[in-house]
């Protein structure tokens, strides 16, 4: 699956925010699960997806975890990142 990493802003040095698309997802159901598999992550400290813009908005600290993760966490919940 190609990488549909969005961006990355840079909040200060231990807080960054990824916008990862979400290829697909087919209800709020969907975006729940994906935001609970995210806060379950070392390093995360807010997940939330949009249901209707595909996108999941993750808050994290660089030094403990990294988009990759991110993006592992949602493709093994079982979605496309
Ligand atoms: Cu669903």
């Amino acid at each position: 699956m190609s990488p549909y990493y969005v961006g990355d802003l840079e909040m200060s040095v231990n807080k960054k925010v990824a916008i990862i698309k979400v290829r697909v997802m087919h209800c709020e159901g969907c975006a729940k699960s994906i935001e609970n598999a995210l806060r379950l992550l070392d390093g995360v400290s807010s997940a939330s997806v949009e249901f209707n813009k595909r996108r999941a908005i993750v808050e994290y600290n660089p030094e403990i975890t990294d988009v990759d993760k991110l993006r592992q966490a949602i493709t093994d919940a079982g979605y496309d990142a």
